[in-house]
């Protein structure tokens, strides 16, 4: 096996205890289209998640597509987002046939500038679409007081905070929408997957529906709906893996502390501030471990990028480059137009973060960013 230290790595189970779960299978021969394990995961899910409201989809991406298609936006309609994010965001809106208008970024959490979205909404925008980067939250209050008086829904991208709460509230319960991935990559896995959360109960029937190609019931087909049903053995990892979840985050906020206390008082290097300074609003689930490179430090972050994996260490420039200068985007839009958010995703690094990374490899990392011979 190579010594490479990956950006993360994808939490399992004790084989035997999948084995276990899905043992069933074999008995029922019942694999997908909403069985038993997908209706016990999502009890379970919204349980764990302190929500009323979930839906559970084949991944994140599906879960923003298709709860953008429910709401039947006009075609050319507008939705304020974020271009400081993973392409899915804005693939979501695009290929509802929307229109993205990108928001800049706030320079302490990198989640949407809610003072700057007013001044972009117009008479065809009917949503904002924020991001809660790296499991920080974005400024709640503040949006939820424009889309009530714009008349606007928000939608949020929820991707990276799986099982956090904000003021002692599931954060899946804030918005008209918050859209959760599984996918192996994240705090939480079940191999792919998905879920939206929501207040109203109309929302939640269409998704149903459209995720199973928009049948309603045998002879009755309402929407052009996808395919995006969870099956059964992903159902299956989701049940296991959230029988561990609170252990791998309890894991998680020890290599953050352990990064936060050797890289603290390098010259140059960022931290994040809920990290460093959480003020008890969220409960985080140590998602991603980002730090920002500025001028202090000497080197530039693609040098410390380049000498991480000349170490066999792999970080990410989560987010670079910014979705407005995506090559399928940059002749509509430009990053100048974001300016915070474009120093920030020239500036940022993700370093390794999973629950099982050993002292020794974090001290290795850090050793290699401070520039310690040993
Ligand atoms: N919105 C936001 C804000 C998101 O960040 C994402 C996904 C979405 C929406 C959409 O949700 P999903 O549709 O994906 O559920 C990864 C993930 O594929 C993606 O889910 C994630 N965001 C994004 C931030 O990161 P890559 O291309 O960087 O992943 P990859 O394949 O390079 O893997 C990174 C490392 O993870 C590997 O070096 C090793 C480890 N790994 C990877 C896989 C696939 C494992 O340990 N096991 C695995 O199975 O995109």
């Amino acid at each position: 096996m190579s010594d490479k230290i990956l950006v993360t790595r994808s939490s399992m189970p004790d084989m035997e205890e999948y084995i276990d779960e899905i043992k069933s299978l074999w008995d029922s021969h019942w694999l997908t289209n909403m069985g038993e394990k997908h209706i016990r995961f999502e009890s379970m899910l919204k349980d764990y998640m302190e929500v009323e409201n979930i839906e559970l989809v084949v991944n994140g991406h599906m879960a923003l597509e298709m709860t953008l298609q429910a709401y039947e936006f006009p075609e050319g309609s507008e939705v304020i987002t974020t271009p400081f994010t993973f392409a899915s965001t804005t693939h979501a809106i695009v290929r509802n046939g929307l229109v993205p208008v990108f928001c800049d970024i706030d320079e302490e959490t990198y989640c949407i500038d809610a003072t700057k979205i007013e001044a972009l909404i117009t008479d065809k925008t009917v949503a904002i679409l924020p991001v809660h980067v790296y499991g920080n939250v974005c400024d709640i209050e503040a949006i939820d007081d424009i889309a009530k008086r714009n008349d606007l829904k928000v939608i949020y991208d929820a991707a990276h905070t799986f099982g956090e709460t904000y003021k002692g509230v599931g954060i899946g319960k804030y918005g008209d929408a918050s859209c959760f991935s599984f996918h192996a990559t994240k705090v939480f896995n079940s191999i792919e997957g998905g879920a939206v959360c929501y207040n109203e109960s109309w929302l939640g029937n269409k998704i149903f529906e459209l995720k199973n190609f928009g049948i309603h019931d045998a002879e009755t087909i309402t929407a052009v709906g996808a395919n995006a049903k969870m099956n059964e053995f992903a159902a299956a990892m989701g049940i296991c893996n959230l029988r561990h979840v609170d252990e791998e985050i309890s894991k998680r906020e020890l290599v953050c502390n352990k990064y936060v206390e050797s890289l603290k008082d390098v010259e140059g290097i960022r931290l994040n501030p809920l990290i460093v300074n959480n003020n008890g609003d969220v409960k985080p689930n140590y998602a991603y471990f980002p730090i920002i490179v500025d001028d202090e430090y000497g080197e530039s972050r693609d040098e410390l990028f380049e000498r991480l994996t000349n170490n066999d260490i792999v970080a990410r420039k989560y987010f670079y480059p910014l979705i407005n200068d995506y090559e399928c985007y940059r002749d509509r839009f430009s990053s100048d137009d974001t300016p915070v958010a474009k120093n920030i995703s020239n500036r940022v690094l993700t370093l390794p973060m999973y629950a099982d990374l050993t002292d020794e490899q974090i001290e290795k990392i850090c050793r290699v960013i401070s520039r310690r011979m040993k």
